[in-house]
């Protein structure tokens, strides 16, 4: 064990999936709240108060010199899972906060400017639908009107949810007075890919995102009865959304770079002898070229709309997020690069806060190898080992930040 993952392991039974597999911890669910919990007894340990802001972001400051709290350090990530998620998509980052508080302090270090830590709320999009949300709304990146109509699975409305969670929907919006606090953000997560494996390197220095977005089709057929609906009669939804999926694969295949996926769809009304009467998918496309991603979408738009008529059905199709590819701030990233003597640079297909912050502040990524190089599974892995050599890492970056 190292003091990293001894953090982690204290969190290791929250929120674990019996029917998926790994974590789901969605935002607002009892499991991330714990979480939530989790991570103010350790602020707490470290003479630190958790302070919750206005759009759910969780705030704690190291200031021994108490100095006004604006341009700060800040680092942190998120806590809520995709559902069946590893265990160290978020919460690694973290953990690592937190130790590289504890190693900081350990090293007699002197700050000249605050030190923010920060866990951001549904930062997966996987309960509202809508990626990065906390940091969106602090930036201004979603208006709070937005925000509050999304809807969960269940149709409960993300004003609602919050509200039984204790927030007032009317604070939810971008947040001036907490975001001139932010000098700088760096946020180290662990990677999830195969870079660092190749490069047989503990750590890597983030370069940029790739652009991405979220699409939800809606396929409208005639639901029926399985057993007296003669083929010939059918507007069958579900085998309209079925060849849609295949040409997402196609559509991705044929624009080189190009990540297409549907990893969600959701037949109405879903009975074993019922013909759908509506399918829903989601579909997440992304690629370093934005442009590339706008005319795969079309493409792929256009192939719903010509498969759903072929089936006598129609297709509707709605824009839920989208955020273009973002490239960190160069000279920081330089910096960094240099205080981690020479740590490979990395590109990412993933999202994250940062993605979010880069458009407001200097912003920066560390990535911890990941064995395995999978993610949002239950196969997601950071070793013990690697997982102090980030933290490590992280202390290094904000102490060369901090003086
Ligand atoms: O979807 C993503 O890339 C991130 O994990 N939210
Ligand atoms: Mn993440
Ligand atoms: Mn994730």
């Amino acid at each position: 064990m190292s003091e990293t993952s001894d953090l982690l392991a204290a969190i290791a039974d929250t929120g674990r999936d019996a029917t998926r597999g790994g974590y789901s911890r969605p935002v607002f669910s009892t499991a991330e709240r714990d979480l939530v919990s989790w991570y103010t007894a350790e602020l707490a340990a470290r003479g630190l108060e958790a302070e919750t802001d206005r759009n759910g972001i969780v705030w704690a400051w190291w200031n021994p010199a108490g100095l006004p709290l604006e341009g700060a350090v800040v680092t942190g990530s998120h806590l809520d899972s995709v559902p069946g998620g590893g265990a160290f998509d978020g919460p690694l980052g973290v953990a690592s906060a937190l130790r590289s508080l504890d190693l900081l302090r350990q090293r007699g270090v002197v700050p000249s400017r605050p030190l923010g830590l920060a866990v951001f709320p549904e930062e997966e999009g996987s309960r509202f639908g809508v990626a990065c949300l906390g940091s969106r709304l602090l930036t201004g990146a979603i208006t709070a009107e937005k925000a509050l109509a999304l809807t969960d699975p269940e149709g409960n409305t993300f004003a609602d949810v919050a509200a039984r969670s204790g927030f007032d929907p009317r604070g939810f919006g971008r947040d001036e007075e907490t975001l001139a606090r932010i000098g700088t953000f760096v946020e180290l997560h662990v990677e999830q890919g195969r870079g660092l494996i190749d490069l047989d390197a503990p750590v890597a220095v983030a370069s940029s995102v790739i652009g991405h977005g979220r699409w939800r089709f809606s396929v409208h057929g005639q639901g029926n009865h399985a057993g007296t609906t003669l083929l010939e009669d059918r507007r069958d939804p579900l085998l309209a959304a079925s060849r849609l999926v295949v040409a997402v694969r196609e559509v991705a295949a044929a624009n080189p770079g190009t990540r297409a996926t549907v990893g969600r769809l959701h037949p109405v009304p879903g009975g074993t002898n019922v013909i759908a009467s509506r399918v829903d998918l989601w579909l997440d496309v992304r690629h370093p070229e934005d442009v590339v991603t706008v005319a795969v979408v079309a493409e792929i738009t256009r192939r719903a709309q010509e498969i759903a008529a072929g089936e006598g059905c129609s297709v509707e199709v709605r824009e839920e997020s989208f955020g273009a590819t973002v490239d960190f701030d160069p000279a920081l990233a330089r910096r960094i690069t240099g205080v981690l003597d020479g740590a490979p640079n990395l590109s990412t297909g993933a999202g994250h806060d940062a993605g979010i912050l880069a458009a407001v502040v200097p912003t920066a990524m560390l990535f911890t190898r990941n064995p395995t190089g999978v993610s949002h599974s239950p196969e997601e892995a950071c070793t013990d080992e690697d997982a102090e050599l980030g933290s490590t890492a992280l202390a290094d970056v904000l102490a060369d930040l901090l003086v």
